[in-house]
C-alpha cells in the first residue's frame, strides 16, 4: 500500500531534509504534497525526479492526506495540526506545540515506539538535544535503572534556523577582516539583546524562564521525564550555542541505580542499542565530533568514564546531526513506525 504524505514546512532546512529521507529510504508515497507558508508557495521543488510545486497550507490542503509531517514552525503546528486531524490525517510535527499535551505521545523510536500506538491523531517529535541525549541513555537505564542526569550542550547554529547559520558565516568573515561583527539575531530572534556567536559560545538558547534556566534547558528536563516515563529522575541542563554549523554535541554525567557497573558494561550496551554508535578508543584519539557526526542518522557515543569519586557516577560524550536524529529522520522514523506497526 501507498500512502498521501504532507510535508508541511518543505522548503526549510528541516522539510528539505525529510524529502530526501522518504526518497532514499523508498517511504511508500502514493501522492506527496509540499506546503508552506504563503511566503514560499509557488516555489518548484525536486522530489526525485518529479517536480512539484510548493502550495501554500490551509485547513482544506490536508483532504486525502493519510501522513502529514509538520516542520513550519509553532504557530502553523497549532493552527493547522488539528485541521489536518479533523481531515484524517496522522500529524507528526516537529515543533514544540503540543510535545507536553498529555493527549500526545512524544516519541524517539528507539526508547518509547509503543507510545505511537496512544495517538489521537498527533505525534510530536522532540527537541533536537533531548533526542540525541535520550536515544544514548535509554539502553544504560534499561539495564543498570538511572536517578540522576546532568547535561551541559554544545550546540550548532543550525538548531536556530537558516539566519543564523548565515549569521555565523558572515561574522566570521567580518572577523577576519577585522571588521566589527554584526549581531543580529543570536542567542535568540526575540529577545532584547544580541551577541555575536563567531569565535564565541553563549550560554543562552531560546529566552530565560522565571526560575533562571532557558526554554531549550527545560525542553531537555521536560521532554525526558516524558519519554522516558520516569517524572522522579533528576535532569539538570546548561545549553551552550557554539560557532558550527551541525550536530549537537553533549558532556552527560548520568547516576545509574546498580552497583558494581564498569565502562565495559556500558559500552555492551552501548554497542547492542539500536541507533547507536560508540566511537570510544583514547588510545587511538576516538570519538565523536559535530563534523564527524555530521550528514550521518546515528547518534554516537565516545569518552564513557567512570566517575572518579561516585561509583555509581559516569561521563558521557553523545554526538548526532541535529537536523537528521534531531529532527527529520526521528520524524521520517515515526511515520515508518506507523505503517509498520498498523498504528495510521
Ligand atoms: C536549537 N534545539 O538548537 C533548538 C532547535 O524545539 O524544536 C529546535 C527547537 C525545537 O536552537
Amino acid at each position: 500500500k501507498a500512502y498521501n504524505v504532507a510535508v508541511v514546512g518543505a522548503t526549510g532546512a528541516v522539510g528539505q531534509k525529510i524529502m530526501q529521507l522518504l526518497e532514499n529510504k523508498s517511504f511508500p508515497i502514493n501522492e506527496l504534497k509540499l506546503l508552506s507558508s504563503k511566503r514560499s508557495a509557488g516555489k518548484k521543488l525536486l522530489f526525485g525526479n518529479k517536480e512539484i510545486t510548493v502550495e501554500e497550507a490551509t485547513p482544506d490542503s490536508f483532504k486525502g492526506v493519510d501522513i502529514a509531517l509538520f516542520s513550519a514552525g509553532g504557530s502553523i503546528s497549532k493552527e493547522l495540526a488539528p485541521e489536518a486531524v479533523k481531515r484524517g490525517a496522522v500529524v507528526v510535527d516537529n515543533t514544540s506545540a503540543y510535545r507536553m499535551d498529555e493527549h500526545v505521545p512524544l516519541v524517539v523510536p528507539e526508547v518509547n515506539n509503543e507510545d505511537i500506538a496512544n495517538h489521537k491523531g498527533i505525534i510530536a517529535n522532540p527537541n533536537c538535544s533531548t533526542i540525541q541525549m535520550v536515544a544514548a541513555l535509554h539502553p544504560i537505564k534499561k539495564s543498570f535503572g538511572m536517578n540522576r542526569i546532568i547535561v551541559s550542550t554544545y550546540q550548532a547554529v543550525s538548531g536556530a534556523g537558516a539566519k543564523a547559520t548565515e549569521e555565523l558565516k558572515v561574522q566570521a568573515q567580518q572577523f577576519l577582516n577585522e571588521e566589527e561583527m554584526e549581531a543580529n539575531l543570536l542567542p535568540v530572534s526575540g529577545d532584547k539583546k544580541h551577541y555575536p556567536i563567531a569565535f564565541n559560545a553563549l550560554p543562552q538558547i531560546d529566552v530565560f524562564g522565571d526560575n533562571g534556566y532557558t526554554f531549550e534547558e527545560m525542553k531537555m528536563i521536560n521532554e525526558t521525564k516524558k519519554i522516558m516515563h520516569d517524572e522522579a529522575i533528576s535532569v539538570a541542563a546548561t545549553c551552550v550555542r557554539l560557532p558550527f554549523f551541525t550536530s549537537h554535541a553533549e558532556s552527560v554525567y548520568i547516576e545509574v541505580d546498580q552497583d558494581g557497573v564498569e565502562v565495559a558494561d556500558l559500552w555492551k550496551v552501548l554497542e547492542a542499542a539500536d541507533g547507536i554508535v560508540l566511537q570510544d578508543n583514547p588510545d587511538a584519539q576516538e570519538y565523536p565530533t559535530p563534523l564527524s557526526a555530521a550528514d550521518k542518522e546515528d547518534v554516537f557515543v565516545g569518552r564513557v568514564r567512570k566517575d572518579l569519586d561516585n561509583p555509581k557516577g559516569f561521563h558521557l560524550w553523545v554526538v548526532s546531526d541535529n537536523l537528521l536524529k534531531g529532527a527529520a529522520w526521528n520524524t521520517v522514523q515515526i511515520a515508518q513506525s506507523l505503517i509498520k506497526n498498523n498504528w495510521l
